[in-house]
């Protein structure tokens, strides 16, 4: 067995159960070997058995009343993962999927992700099983404000910086950071994405999906193409959906679909500006479903579908993890789809993610093409350490400028691995050196 199968093996032995955490622990490890081959101090410091162990776990009991007086429990997650390069920093997830083995794939990515965004983050992630779907404003306040409650001994602003992710925005970030400050008595960049008036930064809530398209424009840009006129489909409809959208009109682009776990719109119009006004009402105050939209502007809603059967030129999977299957991914290229910048975490499986890299497509996988809300957390850090607020064309400026980083970093790593174009190898290799050598130098911890 190869050195990088014992690792794989290993893995699989120490987390039993956690088939995200392996699928993401793997894909890594894949791209690691000639790194691995070529610089044997790797080895002798066991950096893959560090690396894929986290630094610490931390999980928790939630209790908290729902508006009849109801005691209800639920179980809350930090994961602590590396902190090579930084203070621990990732999103929370509030979903109720969630158990330990999917918040440390997160976690894992996040570690190569962060190293990528060029800025002094470690990587974390954390969440808890709850579902804020149906839930009144009042009964996610007070399951903040208990999970706060305990995650507040963990967390600081050169600890760790928890920030948002699937369930988790503006609403629970300021329910969270209310109850930190209450607790604590003190007023610290703790959590980012916050308000604008208390601590947040400019182009934060847009960040992921700006940076997603900019990804793809720095992929465009190396065949020599824009994103005028292309055709788009985007699935999901929150947060990284929504701004992604706007970012593809304002290039000229034009975006197709729009989805939720519910199933998918098709607008062969295109959801321009006004009708993403809508959608940004519908998901974000009104807290209702995609179907509605379909009612609202008379096209077609697909119950219980993903989008990825639509013609397309470029996809951008902004919902979930594996929501991208082999056959799909197979559909989206005989459909001739030929860039995919990825927004969510992991959401092509491994034979989907083979096929874009075999069929040699512009294929921009999470881990880089998602990095921009991190980058941007990352902005409002240091923004807040210096109690300064940049402009929103400064932010913008940064986030473009750290893209194109990311963008050229991957691509230098995979040239130089003999893959030129496989983003994929690129973006894990260049993640993993920058955060392996920082481990060296700190010696055995
Ligand atoms: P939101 O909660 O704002 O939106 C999530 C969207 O995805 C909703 O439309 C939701 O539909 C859909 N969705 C979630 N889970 C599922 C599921 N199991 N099956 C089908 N649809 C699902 O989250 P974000 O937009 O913030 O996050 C989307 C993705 O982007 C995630 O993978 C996240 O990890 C990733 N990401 C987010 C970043 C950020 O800054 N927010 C940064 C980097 C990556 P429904 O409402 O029906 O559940
Ligand atoms: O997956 C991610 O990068 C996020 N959810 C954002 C994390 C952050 O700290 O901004």
């Amino acid at each position: 067995m190869s050195y990088i199968e014992e690792i794989k093996a290993l893995v699989r032995k120490k987390n039993p159960g956690e088939s995200e955490f392996q699928q993401a622990v793997d894909e890594v490890l894949e791209s690691l070997e000639p790194v691995i081959e070529q610089n044997p101090k790797y080895k002798d410091a066991k950096i893959l058995e560090r690396i894929t162990e986290p630094e610490r776990v931390l999980m928790f009991r939630v209790p908290w009343q729902n508006d009849k007086g109801e005691i209800m429990v639920n179980r809350g997650f930090r994961i602590e993962f590396n902190s090579a390069l930084g203070p621990y920093k990732g999103g929370l997830r509030f979903h109720p999927t969630v158990y330990l083995g999917m918040l440390k794939f997160l976690a894992f990515e996040q570690i190569f992700k962060n190293s990528l965004t060029t800025l002094p983050m470690g990587g974390g992630k954390g969440g808890a099983d709850f579902d804020p779907k149906g839930k009144s404003d009042a009964e996610v306040m007070r399951f903040c404000q208990s999970f706060m409650t305990e995650l507040s001994r963990h967390i600081g602003a050169n600890t760790d910086v928890p920030a948002g992710d699937i369930g988790v925005g503006g609403r629970e970030i300021g329910y969270m950071f209310g109850q930190y400050k209450r607790l604590r008595n003190e007023f610290v960049g703790i959590l980012t994405g916050k308000g604008l008036d208390w601590g947040g930064s400019l182009i934060r809530p847009e960040a992921t999906g700006y940076g997603a398209v900019y990804f793809a424009e720095n992929m465009l840009a190396t065949r020599g193409e824009t994103f005028e006129g292309k055709t788009c489909v985007v699935s999901g409809s929150g947060n990284v959906a929504q701004y992604t959208i706007e970012k593809l009109n304002e290039l000229g682009a034009k975006t197709v679909t729009l989805s939720d776990s519910s199933g998918y719109i098709y607008d062969p119009d295109g959801i321009d500006s006004e009708k993403l006004a809508f959608v940004m009402e519908l998901k974000n105050v009104k807290r209702g479903r995609i179907k509605e939209y379909a009612d609202k502007y008379n096209v077609k809603f697909y119950p219980n579908e993903r989008p990825w059967s639509v013609k397309c030129d470029a996809a951008f999977p902004s919902a979930t993890q594996n929501e991208i299957s082999a056959e799909e991914a197979q559909t989206l290229l005989d459909n001739g789809c030929y860039v995919v910048s990825e927004g969510a975490n992991m959401p092509t499986v491994p034979e989907g993610v083979n096929k874009f890299v075999e069929a040699g497509i512009l294929y921009g996988p999470g881990k880089a093409a998602n990095a921009g809300g991190v980058a941007t957390s990352g902005l409002e850090m240091s923004q807040n350490s210096a109690r300064l607020s940049w402009s929103r064309e400064e932010v913008d400026a940064k986030l473009k400028g750290i893209m194109k980083s990311v963008h050229d970093s991957a691509a230098a790593a995979a040239e130089e691995y003999g893959q030129p174009g496989n983003y994929v190898l690129g973006a894990n290799i260049a993640g993993f050196v920058k955060v392996a050598d920082a481990m060296l130098d700190q010696g055995l911890v």
